[in-house]
């Protein structure tokens, strides 16, 4: 640390040099984040000192957690859903399987993923000390249906389906999974991180959410395609008493026990993320959800015209291609089996989508 402070001005014009190496968002066809809504931005700055950590002093904070929860319970519905504001995917992920852990105690406990499951569960796994089983795709690039079974066992206390994969953008058989999970009595973790704000405003999408009744859990994540700031995930429960499972005794707080993983937790988030959703309405996410899905098509029909063919029909915005080309300028992400991945995010508009077509296929000659 130095130690006198340098000037405002020195310092501003330090983290503006250092900004300008970002890369911001303009050519990045590869990130599930996006600019954050004006209104987002507007509330996170207003909510910046909150602490949802301590909620006692932060009573206000703490009611638009509660509404975010009902919010997003509904949109998966089910109003009485229980659940916080976390970090992200990845926190929602962890925390699910604390709960399924703590609920089936077994001496070798497994879980079943996809083999498309996001590496969060990697992590969680190794934190929990779960042995994680891997079913592998079907020719949809879904969890096949047929092998679910098979790594089934008594040791297992949970099963995962993802509804919008980070890499091909489709939903796993997670009725199939529900029927398995109802029948079995195991616990049902849906990771809805990027579908659960697209899936509901496309119309005949895939069924996910609690409406399926052997759905235990939900992650979605704001800060995708909520178009809120980072950090910011949500983690629904169908019932607000399975957290009691995660409880630990908080003496010297506000409140007497709490069941997030952080302690000290970011209320601007929420009050961005609950922001957006009062904002926008279905009305207005139904229409940025027709623009992307409408971008992604456009995507598609592009590039199969210049030869590059889509590897599955996606139920979301994220779209894989048979191509090789790499082109400079343009931040463009790769599956773990080497086909080209693009996210048409809302950042990434119809304009970026034609100038991009046209300079994959000047490559192409
Ligand atoms: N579940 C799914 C289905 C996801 O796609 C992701 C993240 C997570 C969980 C974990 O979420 P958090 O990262 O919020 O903990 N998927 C992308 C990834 O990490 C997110 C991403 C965001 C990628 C921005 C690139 C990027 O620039 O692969």
């Amino acid at each position: 640390m130095r130690k006198y402070g340098c000037s405002e001005e020195e310092l501003f014009s330090f983290l503006s040099s250092v900004k300008g190496r970002d890369l911001g968002y303009n050519k990045v066809l590869s990130s599930m984040c996006t600019l954050p809504h004006p209104v987002a931005v507007k509330a996170h700055n207003l909510f910046i000192e909150s602490n949802l950590g301590d909620p006692g002093l932060f009573s206000g904070s703490m009611s638009l957690e509660n509404l975010l929860v009902e919010r997003l319970g509904t949109l998966m519905h089910h109003p009485a859903a229980g659940g916080y504001g976390t970090s992200g995917g990845t926190e929602s992920n962890l925390q699910a399987l604390r709960i399924a852990k703590s609920l089936k105690k077994t001496s070798s406990p497994n879980i079943v993923v996809p083999a498309s499951a996001h590496f969060s569960f990697d992590k969680a796994c190794d934190i929990l000390s779960l042995e994680m089983r891997t079913v592998p795709y079907d020719e949809g690039y879904r969890m096949d249906s047929g092998q679910i079974e098979d790594k089934i066992d008594k040791n297992t206390i949970c099963l995962v389906g993802i509804a919008g994969t980070t890499e091909y953008g489709v939903v796993d058989p997670i009725s199939h999974l529900s029927d398995l999970a109802e029948e079995r009595d195991i616990y049902l973790h849906v990771d809805a991180a990027f579908g659960g704000l697209v899936l509901p405003f496309i119309e005949n999408s895939p069924v996910f959410d609690f409406r399926l009744p052997g759905v235990s859990s939900i992650s979605i994540d704001p800060h995708k395609m909520g178009l809120s700031t980072i950090p910011s995930g949500c983690l629904l429960v169908k019932d607000e008493n399975m957290f009691r499972e995660l409880g630990v005794d908080t003496p010297y707080l506000t409140v007497n026990r709490e069941y997030t993983l952080h302690g000290t937790r970011c209320g601007a988030a929420v009050a961005a993320a609950v922001s957006v959703i009062e904002y926008l309405g279905t009305e207005g996410f139904s229409s940025i959800i027709s623009e992307c899905m409408a971008n992604t098509q456009r995507l598609i029909s592009g590039m199969e015209r210049l030869g590059y063919p889509l590897v599955v029909q996606p139920d979301v915005n994220v779209a894989a291609f048979e191509c090789e080309i790499n082109l400079p300028g343009w931040v463009i992400s790769r599956t773990r089996a080497g086909h080209m991945r693009i996210v048409p995010m809302p950042h990434v508009t119809r304009d970026i989508i034609e100038t991009f077509l046209t300079e994959i296929g000047e490559a192409n000659v």
